[in-house]
């Protein structure tokens, strides 16, 4: 969309992608590791991640597999609130799951 400045009556253009009401999304992602167990992992998906148990496994064997997968796209405080949780609980059971955050 473009316009004229009410102040200098120049002409600006607006970015289309800062045209938009909805919040920027981030993905978190769980990264694989070597001692973590797999049952963890699936726990950690249906608990933090709200996924079925048949979907929670199917990310952690992606994640197993490929070194990374995708547990969803969120608000950046609810992506960096997840993160932790992740990397909380993890310490407290003794793994070094480890979760990211970046932008989608
Ligand atoms: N690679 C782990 C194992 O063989 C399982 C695992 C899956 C760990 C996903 C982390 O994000 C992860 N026990």
């Amino acid at each position: 969309m473009s316009g004229q400045d009410p102040q200098t009556g120049e002409l600006v253009t607006e970015r289309p992608d800062q045209r938009t009401d909805e919040p920027a999304l981030f993905k978190v992602l769980l990264l694989n590791d070597d001692y973590t167990t797999m049952d963890f992992v699936v726990m950690i998906l249906e608990e933090v991640f709200h996924k079925s148990p048949a979907e929670a496994f199917r990310i952690m064997m992606k994640v197993h597999h490929e070194g990374r997968g995708l547990c969803g796209l969120y608000p950046f405080e609810v992506a960096e609130t997840k993160a932790t949780t992740v990397h909380e609980l993890a310490r407290q059971y003794g793994f070094p799951l480890r979760a990211s955050v970046e932008p989608e």
